[in-house]
């Protein structure tokens, strides 16, 4: 992983492990790569749309969900690059949702990642138009560049265009901004289906897209679901506590925002301590579903996961 405070206080990797940094700089080397080669157009009347794009998904960011979706993908026994056009897919389509969560009728953000949100570098319609022309290009990447059989290309698309439909990133944003202002009096059920829907969908997806390219099927297929369910449970919740935490450079973009504009957080809900519990206990639970894909079809190993996992937990931004 690129950034964030990993490694920090694990383990050395037992010997028979890869080393891991060295797997996440072949991803990371080999995503950013082919995402820098994504074509969009090359229309001049379209050169500032494509712009905006670039701008927006050439930013920086953790990476985590294309590093996912590759990482399952070799444990189920792929090439890791050999799900690329899926890994950017995924890529695009979180860089589209975070457009359209700082827009001034979402979040209203000026920041994201350290710099000046699209709409506020391009103006709110390019900002919008260009999260819109993300789906489109995602869903290309996927039926068209993506290798695997039909049938494989049909479930991962599928996965992808799940997450981000009305019981998915859509609906949550839709429960997210009807519950602002409801703060700690949340209840917990509203907030696990906010945020099993506006962030768990698409990590989920990730991970199922990597398997199933890869081949995946049967027991560990479903244990890797349960996997990145969890993970993106713990994400959501650290996502939570850092905005509650850390400082607005340290995120690259607003901090304390949630507890400003009362929004349904489980540090709202929970406290800080409890927040912190439930993450950790997301976080065991990965761990646990990691075991049920042991030893995974090709006999690959999930330490990779496991590192990924303790990264979102112990991660500083
Ligand atoms: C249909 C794609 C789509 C979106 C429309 C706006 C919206 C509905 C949904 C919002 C989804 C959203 C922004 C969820 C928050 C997820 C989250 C915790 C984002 C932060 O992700 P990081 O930390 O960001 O991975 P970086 O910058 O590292 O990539």
């Amino acid at each position: 992983m690129a950034r964030g405070p990993y490694p920090r206080s694990r383990p050395a990797p037992p010997e028979s492990e890869p080393s891991w940094d060295a797997v996440w700089e072949s991803h990371r080397s080999a995503f950013e790569g082919y995402l820098e080669g994504l074509y969009f157009s090359a229309e001049p009347r379209l050169s500032r749309l494509v712009e905006a794009m670039r701008y927006s998904m050439l930013g920086g960011g953790k990476r985590v969900r294309p590093t996912l979706c590759m990482e399952v993908a070799r444990v189920f026994g792929a090439d890791p690059e050999r799900v690329l056009p899926a890994a950017a897919a995924v890529e695009l389509i979180h860089t589209y949702s975070l457009i359209h969560d700082d827009l001034p009728a979402m979040d209203d953000d000026d920041y994201r990642r350290g710099r000046p949100t699209t709409h506020k570098k391009y103006g709110e319609a390019l900002a919008i138009l260009s999260g819109d022309a993300f789906f489109g290009e995602a869903m290309m990447l996927v039926t068209g560049e993506q290798e695997g059989t039909p049938e494989q290309r049909l479930e991962a698309a599928h996965a992808l265009a799940a997450a981000t439909s009305v019981e998915g990133m859509v609906g949550g944003q839709v429960i997210d901004v009807e519950s602002t202002g409801a703060g700690s009096g949340a209840d917990p059920e509203t907030l696990s289906l906010i945020h099993g829907f506006k962030t768990g969908a698409l990590i989920r997806a990730s991970a199922r897209m990597g398997a199933v390219l890869a081949g995946g099927r049967g027991g560990p297929l479903e244990a890797i679901g349960v996997y990145a369910g969890e993970l993106g449970l713990c994400f959501q919740i650290v996502d939570d506590l850092l905005n509650a935490t850390a400082t607005a450079d340290e995120l690259g973009k607003s901090a304390g925002s949630d507890a400003e504009k009362a929004k349904a957080t489980f540090v709202g809900v929970y406290g800080l301590d409890g927040a912190r519990g439930e993450a950790d206990a997301a976080l065991d639970r990965a761990l646990g579903a990691l075991e049920k894909v042991e030893p995974a079809p090709t006999g690959e190993k999930t330490g990779g996961l496991r590192e990924l996992a303790l990264f979102v937990r112990n991660r500083g931004s």
